[in-house]
């Protein structure tokens, strides 16, 4: 169980989301018996122990943070988190193998984020204690295969237990996410649309105005795929992409851009990352009631399917 290895009440971890999963927000997502993760991706490390120490003020419950591994302060972030005995690890966006070691010596769990069946082997093999084996409907930086796709193959490859993410915004879906063999679900735009989710109001209401087609994936030429709202900036990336920019022209776009749509509202030329369900999601909610009405809705739909 999950819940048994996180030692939380819901089988729900929050997604590393970077410039938005602070110390503060992790906290109330842990108090709401799911688990807070602090993202650190777009952190100094003397700020991730800020958030650490923050989040640690505000609850009792068990947290993680998520390393983003194309940072570049990655090994010193890493030391924030061994020194802080940091219960939970998530990984995205790199292969965490070499500090698998060190993260279990400090007495942290170590959760991956994988894209494909050959990472999951990689990670398993190097010693993590579970896997997100997250598919390319999440937002942010995705890899290629659909959730469908991808868990029922990762299930297959590996013994440790594996978790669900991308697409996943409603009790059908976390319905889903166990029948194909998941242990838990990892979420991410859901929790954006929290009350307590500390984005500006209009990257909120982005995300409540979308349709099931606005969002889509730049960076699939250049090398980092994130799927991101399709506006302004998501066109003149595309354009420049096929223009042949390089990946480090573009960079800018991508996380350089984040903090605009997020601390600015600016969501014309800013990033404004988001999963394909930001099409259902509708309301503003606190964050406790959007975790407990996701897995009441999940028990109901459960007790209702007829095959
Ligand atoms: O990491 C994520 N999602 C993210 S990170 C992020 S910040 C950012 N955004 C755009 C460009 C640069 C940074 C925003 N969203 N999800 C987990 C995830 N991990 N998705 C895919 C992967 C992944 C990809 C490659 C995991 C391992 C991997 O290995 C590559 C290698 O060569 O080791």
């Amino acid at each position: 169980m999950l819940t048994e290895l996180l030692k939380i009440k819901y089988p729900l971890i929050q997604g590393g989301m970077a410039n938005i999963s602070t110390g503060k927000f992790a906290a109330t997502i842990s108090n709401a018996g799911a688990l807070g993760v602090i993202a650190s991706g777009a952190m100094m490390p003397d700020e991730l122990e800020q958030e650490i120490l923050e989040c640690k003020k505000l609850t009792e419950a068990s947290f993680g943070v998520n390393i983003m591994l194309l940072s570049k302060y990655k090994d010193e972030l890493i030391d924030v988190v061994v020194e802080h005995k940091v219960p939970v690890v998530t990984t995205g966006a790199g292969n965490p193998g070499v500090y698998i070691d060190k993260l279990k010596a400090a007495g942290s769990l170590v959760i991956p984020v994988v894209p494909s069946v050959g990472y999951a082997r990689r990670v398993e093999k190097a010693g993590a204690d579970a896997i997100i084996a997250e598919g390319a409907e999440a937002g942010g930086h995705i890899g290629e295969l659909t959730t469908m796709a991808l868990i029922p193959q990762v299930l297959e490859a590996v013994k440790i237990p594996v978790i669900a993410a991308g697409g996943i915004a409603s009790g059908k879906q976390v319905v889903a996410a166990f029948a194909l063999g998941a242990c838990g679900v990892q979420v991410g735009t859901c929790l954006l649309v929290s009350e307590e989710c500390p984005i500006h109001q209009n990257y909120k209401d982005t995300i409540i105005k979308a349709k099931d087609i606005d969002t889509v994936v730049t960076g699939r030429i250049s090398g980092i795929p994130a799927r991101i709202f399709k506006n302004r900036l998501a066109k003149t990336y595309m354009d420049l992409e096929k223009a042949g920019k390089s990946r480090e022209e573009l960079e800018y776009f991508t996380l350089g851009a984040l903090g605009k749509a997020v601390y600015e509202g600016d969501v014309e030329n800013g990033s404004v990352m988001m999963g394909q369900v930001a099409g259902m999601l509708k309301e503003i909610k606190p964050a406790k009631e959007i975790i407990e009405e996701l897995f009441a809705s999940a028990r109901l739909e459960l007790q209702n399917l007829k095959i």
